[in-house]
């Protein structure tokens, strides 16, 4: 299984992809190749039942999280929702553990009882509830400022989220407090079965800007553009240490999580010509395109094959990985001795 990835000193990661002998593009277009084939997996996987729960894909918008999350140093923070696959593999790069996690397994990343609306690995965290978590990714900001780490924080959230009263609430003490936080609202058109159009009044951008926050858009499903763009972003929130508001308008190319779509059909077709991996394939040599999807797809099913051998939980496992044990010692008995059965 792969080793965590190497995020280090990140000050120049173009650099440091060419360092390693990948260029920006090679790199760009594996990681968004590995969501990609991850997430198709987890479809057919889900449709023969092997996951736990529901799953709500992030296909369409692979280049928000390559064009981001490639800029973090080691001490970061990353905060994302319930659409958190993408996230998670460019950040831990760890297919393995998501899909244990996703199949129940003890072996997730969260140890199979959270599924990927609760994890929690090295510095990045999700949670379902929407905008739930802004208050303590501003929280977790103003300490990094406070240590003088030099870190900062990211926060993912949902156009349908800028409809949740805590996130202002959150936004105002990031401007007060000048906390480096950057907010990514990515804008995928649809809050479930709703389009934006009828979910949200007025402007996105100036939302952010309302609070005495700086903020931008940007329309684009290239990764390289992406990258470029919150490149600038990110060297200013962590140098000058404030707060950052920045909208990605794009699209997602699946349902919301499992069957639930309500889209026209001509417009998601519209959207496809535009999806990311298209533009990304196009840079390579179709030898090296190839061969970066014949290792994905290796490692791909390599995560199910390993996650599938993968021992579910037992009761005694219930104090692991928790702040605090249960009250009670619970007392395994016999038939949970067998672990995994
Ligand atoms: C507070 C809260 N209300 C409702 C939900 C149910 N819910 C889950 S995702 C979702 C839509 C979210 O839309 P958006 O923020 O645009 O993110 P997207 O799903 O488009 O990525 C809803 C209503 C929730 N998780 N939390």
């Amino acid at each position: 299984m792969s080793q965590p990835v190497e995020r280090g000193d990140i000050a120049n990661p173009r650099a440091r992809f060419e360092r390693d002998g990948r260029p920006l593009r090679t790199k760009l277009f594996e990681q968004m190749m590995l969501i990609r084939r991850f997430e198709e997996r987890l479809l057919e996987l889900f449709g023969e039942g092997e996951l736990f729960g529901t799953t709500h894909c992030y296909i369409g918008q692979e280049a928000d999280a390559v064009g981001v999350i490639n800029h973090l140093q080691d001490g970061d923070i990353i905060f994302s929702n319930h659409r958190c696959h993408g996230h998670f593999l460019v950040y831990g790069d760890r297919p393995e553990l998501l899909m244990a996690e996703l199949m129940g397994r003890v072996t997730g990343v969260v140890g199979g009882r959270g599924g990927s609306q609760h994890i929690c690995f090295e510095n990045f965290y999700t949670n379902g509830i929407q905008g739930g978590f802004m208050p303590t990714v501003t929280g977790m900001a103003l300490a990094e400022k406070m240590k003088g780490s030099g870190n900062i924080a990211v926060a993912f959230i949902g156009d349908g989220t800028l409809g949740q009263g805590v996130l202002y609430e959150a936004l105002n003490m990031a401007s007060l407090w000048s906390v480096p936080l950057l907010v990514v609202v990515e804008n995928n058109r649809w809050a479930q079965s709703t389009p934006v159009e009828r979910e949200l009044a007025g402007d996105m951008v100036a939302r952010g800007r309302a609070f005495g926050i700086d903020a931008g858009e940007i329309d684009s499903t290239d990764a390289e553009e992406l990258f470029g763009h919150f490149g600038d972003i990110i060297a200013k929130v962590r140098n000058e240490q404030r707060p950052h508001f920045e909208v990605i308008h794009t699209y997602r190319l699946c349902h919301h999580s499992k069957s639930d779509d309500m889209r026209p059909e001509e417009e998601i077709e519209r959207f496809r010509k535009d999806e990311p991996l298209i533009g990304a394939r196009a840079w390579l040599d179709e030898d090296e395109a190839r061969a970066i999807e014949a290792r994905i797809e290796a490692r791909v099913e390599a995560a199910v094959r390993w996650s599938r051998e993968q021992p579910f939980p037992t009761p005694r496992h219930l104090d692991e990985r928790v702040a605090r044990p249960a009250p009670m010692a619970f007392e395994a008995s016999a038939s949970d001795a067998g672990e995994g059965a």
